[in-house]
């Protein structure tokens, strides 16, 4: 891996350790500064300069910006939760996997799928990644707004930073705990009854999405549905009225079962909007282990995690997940705290296909993944979208037995000015450049 040198430095100390031969050998810094911190790099280290330079944006604390006034609007909906909104992205795998259960061979661990400044530390994927942290704390009504990071392909509604808004609650596992879950499911029943909202609802529990071995499954019930009535509730004062949710036209939202490795049972929540089903959270009924991590053995509760662009993409109609990220004044001028209003879109720049073709040496893959982080890299947010150009580009040759691959990857600017050919060009010429530096594949 090469990175830019203003990003990656090396630290030369007294002696060579032997940590510093084999980055030598791999052609990779001995250390990378991550918010201002210096962390030794090794074979898992992947984090990239364009990701380093979105930590301390926190959009979601930046006034007027979408994403800080639906996170106020979240917070208004719980106003009796603790609100959190400011602990570091970075995590060790023990806190973003281990302490949930996630199995050994999880593929959401692999440097394929997440961002590592070295082995013992990565950016969190998710703000489960908090839970037994805040619990641990001694929380039992909580909110955590922040900003998560996965590798991913590229596209309108895919970017590897996105934000995600935690929510829990837990009670004491006794008829104190209890009684006061049902008291709440019956003001929460009652207030969604009275309004317009078309709920697709699936068994609290069943044989595929099941009540744990520690719980009483009357509790699970009772649990579940607080955590289906509190989520039904946010989703109305979050979309009723607002996108056309009517007494005609109701606002439809649908349940779905889903696995976690840190709850059971679990669901998925879907919104219909402009006729499409959009998955906007997770949740699920607290697997015990997590809070016994957490020396909260005698609670038992649940938790969901809400993405926010996908919802602020719906209320505020922006077409490109992007967007968010423009510093453009023709974006940031629409907004206003606590205000949803729909954007209007400004002029959109022509796009620019430019395809990369290219052999890699016999026996090397090269993920997607690392393929777009290698082009965001270069072109940051020039790129729109990157895209296997067609599947008979993507073959093997029956002599050589090297692979070939064809990307094509659409430049366009969605801020302040068109991009010319020329701009274009000189973009792709470095992304090859690079693809063969780094991959040594073979241009075609
Ligand atoms: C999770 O991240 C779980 N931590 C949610 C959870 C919390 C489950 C607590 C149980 C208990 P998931 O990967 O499905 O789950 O992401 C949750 C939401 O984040 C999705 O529903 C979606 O709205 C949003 N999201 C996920 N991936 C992306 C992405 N690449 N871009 C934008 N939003 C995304
Ligand atoms: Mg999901």
């Amino acid at each position: 891996m090469r990175l830019p040198g203003s990003l990656w430095r090396n630290i030369h100390g007294r002696g060579v350790p032997s940590r510093y031969l084999a980055n030598m050998a791999a052609n990779r810094p001995c250390h990378v500064t991550v918010l201002g911190e210096e962390y030794p790099t090794d074979h898992m280290t992947n984090i990239s300069p364009t990701i380093v330079s979105k930590l301390p944006l926190k959009l979601h604390t930046q006034p007027s910006h979408p994403l800080s006034t639906l996170r106020a609007l979240i917070e208004s909906h719980f106003p009796s939760y603790a609100h959190l909104s400011s602990l570091s992205p970075l995590v060790t795998p023990y806190q973003n996997f281990d302490l949930l259960s996630f199995p050994a061979d999880h593929p959401g661990r692999s440097v394929t799928d997440s961002y590592y400044v070295n082995k013992d530390l990565m950016l969190r994927t998710h703000t489960s990644a908090h839970e037994v942290e805040v619990f641990g704390r001694g929380e039992t009504k909580w909110l955590l707004t922040a900003d998560v990071y996965r590798r991913d392909e590229i596209d309108g509604s895919h970017y590897p930073v996105f934000h995600q808004t935690e929510g829990a609650r837990i009670v004491s596992a006794n008829s104190a705990g209890m009684k006061e879950i049902e008291e709440d499911n019956e003001r929460l029943a009652a207030h969604l009854e009275r309004s317009s909202i078309e709920i697709e609802d699936v068994p609290h529990l069943s044989p595929m999405n099941p009540c744990q071995p520690a719980h009483d499954p009357k509790h699970t019930e009772l649990i579940a549905k607080n955590l289906k009535l509190s989520l039904n509730s946010l989703m109305l004062h979050l979309f009723g009225g607002r996108v056309g949710a009517t007494a005609q036209n109701p606002l439809k939202v649908r349940w779905i079962e889903a696995t976690f490795p840190w709850t059971t049972p679990s669901f998925e929540v879907e919104v219909f909007f402009r006729g499409k089903w959009l998955e906007i959270l997770g949740c699920g009924v607290i697997y015990q282990p997590t809070l016994d991590n957490a020396n909260v053995s005698d609670k038992l509760g649940w938790a969901f995690g809400l993405g926010l662009e996908r919802i602020a993409m719906v209320l505020y109609s922006i077409p490109d997940i992007r967007l968010f990220w423009s510093q453009d004044p023709r974006f940031l001028s629409q907004f206003k705290q606590g205000e949803i209003t729909t954007f209007k879109p400004y002029s959109k720049y022509p796009a620019c296909f430019k395809d990369v073709s290219f052999w890699l040496p016999e026996g090397q893959t090269l993920h997607e993944n690392d393929f777009c982080d290698l082009v965001r890299d270069i072109a940051g947010d020039v790129v729109e979208d990157v895209k296997l150009a067609s599947l008979i580009d993507d073959f093997t040759h029956p002599k050589t037995n090297r692979k070939s691959l064809c990307y094509r990857i659409n430049y366009r600017s969605m801020d302040s000015r068109s991009l010319s050919n020329d701009e274009a060009n000189s973009l792709n010429t470095q992304v090859v450049s690079c693809l063969r530096d780094r991959f040594r594949v073979v241009i075609r």
